[in-house]
């Protein structure tokens, strides 16, 4: 009884006991024909063979997909041959799946010219797949009659085509999923004065009180916290004055009303 029990005790410590034996055997007399099967999909993928037949035991023999050892991977299917593949199809498998590759990042895998590689250009397509659409960037300074910047995280369009408060909202909207500029702050302020510059003296700003008289509320929904009204301003004149307007010259806002074209500023979706 004695001598069974220091058996089961020593055992895993000791190399000769059957059970250790057993443990380890299969692992080596597997590794001839795991060695060999392993080969195969190595091929396929066209990742380097091993040709050492000794040490494929080792370190392939786990690489079957299903088989103890094997280390489960991200693969996303390709259809579009440019290396990548749609995040929300990623498969986890050792091997990879046939035309699945390693990179996700592909929101259209449709168009081998959409991924996270690819630079964004206006073209009403996300191009770099950052879920923004013709944002500024590098390579994409303008687009749709304006100008792009990213200032502090935030991006603008600078566009001088005279518009309408509403034409000049739509087309923030439709162009760039931003509104009107939303001025935070007095460093905001600042900052729209300068995109604005000598070149554009008045542009429209996103604040309004088109749904309720006196009630001034910006585009996209931001409380009114900061403003910088000229004085004796907001005066709804001819009780027609209904959107907002900045003067670069002085970095003051005035209502006006809505139909009187101005070049305008767009907070962009970043
Ligand atoms: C004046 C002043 C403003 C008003 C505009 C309309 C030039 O400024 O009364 O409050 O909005 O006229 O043109
Ligand atoms: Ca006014």
């Amino acid at each position: 009884m004695t001598w069974r029990i220091a058996i089961v005790l020593l055992c895993p410590l000791l190399l000769a006991c059957d059970t250790a034996g057993q443990d380890e055997r299969p692992a080596d007399t597997e590794a001839e024909p795991a060695g060999s099967s392993t080969t195969d999909p190595a091929a396929s993928t066209g990742e380097p063979e091993d040709d050492d037949a000794g040490s494929s035991g080792s370190t392939s023999g786990g690489s079957s997909s299903s088989g103890p050892g094997c280390t489960p991977l991200p693969w996303f299917p390709d259809l579009d041959d440019d290396g990548f593949g749609p995040d929300d199809a990623v498969v986890m498998t050792c091997d990879p799946p046939p035309d699945h590759v390693p990179s996700g990042g592909d929101c259209n895998d449709a168009d081998p010219s959409v991924n996270i590689t690819v630079d964004e250009v206006c073209d009403a397509v996300d191009n770099d797949c950052d879920g923004f659409v013709d944002e500024p960037a590098e390579t994409n300074t303008s687009c749709g009659g304006c100008s792009l910047f990213e200032i502090e995280s935030r991006g603008y369009a600078v566009c001088p085509e005279p518009s309408s408060w509403s034409e000049a909202q739509a087309h923030c909207e439709t162009g760039f999923g931003g509104t009107l500029v939303v001025i935070d702050a007095s460093a905001e302020n600042t900052e729209v004065v300068a995109l604005a510059g000598a070149k554009l003296p008045a542009i429209w700003i996103g604040l309004s009180d088109l749904r309720t008289e006196g009630a001034f509320v910006w585009a996209d929904g931001t409380p009114l916290e900061f403003t910088n009204w000229n004085a004796g301003e907001p005066n709804d004149a001819a009780a027609n004055e209904d959107c907002t307007q900045l003067a670069a010259a002085t970095g003051y806002w005035n209502d006006l009303d809505c139909v009187t074209p101005l070049p305008y500023i767009c907070e962009v979706a970043l």
